[in-house]
């Protein structure tokens, strides 16, 4: 299991991690995980051609056994020898309500390997206090840091972003609070410190301990201040268009549009698929907090007429804000291409629900 929170770049790690283990024959199942459905990762994934499987509604805790079919239904298409499962981002307790009760009820079926935990760098060292810079609220962070308290291995992700001494003071402020904590510094985009990371992940079992100590009320609440909206778009246009610059500009107004309602962005990300895409090819973009700039992470190589655009926004703030902020910047983006006309196939906006896992173990027997 990768975690991590929104933004964090767990699924980009974990499609280097599939590449990585396919590329040595072996046969992988993917398992994404979110609180709608129409995910942005679950098309990323599958457009690399990974046997990828979608657990929407609820989180891997409370919809355990929904993750157990998941894997059945890899296991019958494409019997995976390994399964690699992303959490929803804004997840935490998974030793106690997924691992622990995978091992103790399935554990003849599935080795369970340390559980990782991504962080991104420039989030992180505003949320342990050792930069200033926009970050969430109170509820919020203490979803944040029970996520790397119960990091096996925790993971400073896009290492590429920062200098070394920055690296460094960020991994003394995560000791100074978790001591002892492993943890690891990664770029998932140019691939290094991959390499150790992977084999520790592949070298054995997740050490049992006592599951840590979570208040479901402060999770709840801090879970209930995200706001997240999933939408589909279908985009047409009588003169071809450039995906990437559409895309850009979308996320753009987006972005100008919460910094004005206070929202802090978690996670922006989206996708253009082509309608006569042969390929599967798609273009992706993303945003992953209010003061960045849209990251282009896949790209398309013509210009498009018609296609999917799918939105997956994860913000603290109000649902149905980031409902007027996604349809007016829809509108504005859309307005800047003259002959494109945008229309709305599906919007859902929500908070997400009290997390009340299927089952909660904090001990496994010795
Ligand atoms: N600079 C940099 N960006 C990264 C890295 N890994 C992921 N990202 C970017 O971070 C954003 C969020 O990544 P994603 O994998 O979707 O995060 P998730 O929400 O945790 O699954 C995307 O724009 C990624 O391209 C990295 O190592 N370096
Ligand atoms: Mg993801």
């Amino acid at each position: 299991m990768i975690g991590g929170f929104l933004g964090a770049g767990k699924t980009t790690a974990v499609a280097r991690l599939a590449k990585r283990l396919s590329d040595r024959g072996l046969r992988v199942g993917l398992i994404t995980n979110d609180q709608g459905r129409n995910l942005v990762d679950t098309a990323m994934l599958r457009s690399h051609g990974f046997a990828t499987e979608e657990i929407p509604g609820g989180c891997f805790c409370c919809r355990f056994n929904s993750l157990l079919d998941a894997s059945r239904r890899l296991t019958e298409t494409t019997r995976p020898e390994v399964f690699i499962a992303e959490p929803v981002g804004s997840c935490t307790d998974l030793a106690a309500t997924v691992t622990y009760p995978l091992r103790r009820l399935y554990g003849d079926n599935f080795i369970v390997a340390p559980v990782s935990v991504l962080v991104d760098p420039i989030r992180a060292l505003r949320v342990f206090g050792v930069e200033q810079g926009g970050s969430f609220s109170e509820k919020v962070l203490y979803i944040y840091l029970k996520q790397v308290e119960e990091a096996d291995l925790a993971i400073i992700n896009k290492s590429d972003l920062l200098d070394p001494q920055r690296l460094e003071s960020l991994r003394q402020a995560i000791v100074a609070r978790f001591p002892g904590k492993e943890i690891l510094t990664v770029s998932a985009r140019d691939g290094h410190g991959l390499d150790d990371w992977f084999a520790r992940v592949e070298s054995g079992e997740q050490v049992a301990r006592t599951a840590m100590q979570v208040d479901y009320q402060i999770y709840a609440e801090g879970e209930a201040l995200l706001g997240w909206l999933n939408c589909t778009v279908h985009v047409s246009a009588t003169q071809p268009f450039d995906a990437e610059a559409f895309l850009k500009e979308l996320a753009g107004a987006i972005q100008t549009r919460l910094e004005s309602e206070h929202a802090q962005v978690a996670h922006l990300k989206m996708t253009l698929s082509p309608d006569a895409s042969a390929t599967g090819e798609i273009a992706a973009v993303n945003l992953v907090r209010n003061d960045y700039v849209p990251e282009l992470s896949y790209r398309l190589e013509d210009a498009v007429t018609n296609g999917q655009l799918i939105v997956n926004l994860r913000a603290e703030g109000a649902p149905d804000v980031l409902g007027t902020v996604v349809r007016e910047g829809l509108a504005a983006a859309a307005a800047k291409f003259p002959s494109m006309r945008a229309t709305l196939d599906h919007l859902e906006h929500f908070r997400p629900g009290k997390p009340t896992p299927t089952h909660r173990i904090e001990q496994l027997p010795a």
